[in-house]
């Protein structure tokens, strides 16, 4: 099999393009990096800022699927998802409102593949206002198409606290699937949340969790909510991955504004989490940063995103890969950039 390079040619996402080598067409700005490893294969399902070299805000209204067999070329599947594939999405907005995502897979007792795509857009209605909530949409496919079985958010507004000041709370979905079969759903904007799902991941089981990002216990005014855990995650602010290694559980996130990668582990999917620092200082030209880690043949690498594609910035952001080394005691070195 292909050893995996230890230089990525990152940005590893460039043109949206056919050409499997990636090296023509026209550029594509893709974010947020959600990865699934299916038989030998990786599955990078990204955003897609389609903002104007001037805009200030965000502008996303789909989903893109690359794979690769090799870590060095990525085949483009397209868009597989839409935010207008949720009904119960808003569709009046002018700046798009496709965020984040998380796709993944499980096999059903009769051995069927189903693939599950959690998706963050502005739609979820509470009291007459609108703000970001979660959906999630099947298909028996991974690139697709993917169908909202419940026809309504997973997450809405008022399933957490505090959501009148504060509409994009609920976004970044990441879900795990524990070795015990138990899936746990984590998201969350300054501050992570967390909720074990029901066998068939789509339905909420138990109660909602939350840890605040300087481990401040607050008493929430929702009987929903239950303050969990006591450690703290420093400068939580958004994009918690979920994944394990080695058979420790590691929680990597964006901290601070503008953002870093920071990571905790775990003895367990539902923490408590130990701070274990910051392995990505924040970058040239973006915000935001949006780590996903994963494991595939015999390395781990971390997903990430940049502004180095011409004319980038905030909302033209690109996604790059790069070699995650870990010390004897699990924790990870600082991640080195590459390039080429
Ligand atoms: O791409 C839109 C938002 O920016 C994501 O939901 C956040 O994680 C940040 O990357």
């Amino acid at each position: 099999s292909t050893i995996p390079p230890l230089r990525f040619d990152n940005p590893v996402i460039k043109y949206d393009t056919e050409d499997p080598t990636n090296k023509v067409g026209k550029i594509i700005y893709t974010a947020d990096p959600a990865t699934m490893v299916v038989n030998d294969t990786v599955y990078l399902y990204t955003t897609h800022d389609e903002q104007h070299v001037d805009g200030n805000d965000y502008r996303m209204y789909d989903y893109r699927l690359w794979t690769s067999t090799d870590m060095m070329t990525w085949e483009n599947k397209g868009a597989v998802f839409r935010y207008s594939d949720f009904d119960w999405a808003r569709g009046d907005s002018k700046t798009g409102n496709a965020y984040a995502h998380h796709v993944i897979h499980r096999k059903d007792e009769s051995g069927v593949s189903r693939y599950y795509f959690y998706a963050t857009v502005e739609g979820g209605q509470s009291e007459g206002k609108f703000g970001f909530a979660i959906g999630v949409a099947v298909s028996d496919n991974p690139e697709g198409p993917f169908e909202d079985p419940r026809g309504m958010p997973m997450i809405l507004l008022e399933d957490t606290a505090e959501y009148k000041d504060h509409t994009w709370r609920n976004i970044d979905p990441a879900v795990f699937i524990d070795n015990d079969g138990r899936a746990y759903l984590y998201w969350g904007n300054q501050q992570l949340w967390w909720v074990e799902l029901e066998a068939d991941l789509i339905h909420l089981k138990g109660e909602i969790y939350t840890l605040d990002s300087d481990g401040t216990m607050q008493n929430r005014d929702t009987s929903q909510v239950q303050i969990h855990a006591v450690n703290t995650l420093p400068n939580f602010e958004e994009a918690p991955y979920v994944s394990q290694h080695n058979g420790l559980y590691y929680l990597v996130y964006a901290a601070g504004f503008p953002e870093s990668i920071a990571y905790a582990t775990s003895a367990s999917a539902t923490g408590p989490w130990q701070y274990r620092g910051i392995i990505m200082e924040p970058l040239p030209g973006t915000t935001t940063i949006h780590p996903a880690m994963f494991d595939f043949k015999d390395n781990t690498y971390l997903a990430y995103h940049n502004a180095d594609l011409p004319d980038g910035g905030s909302y033209r952001r690109s996604v790059a890969v790069d070699t995650v080394h870990f010390n004897e005691d699990g924790t990870i070195k600082p991640i080195i950039r590459t390039s080429k």
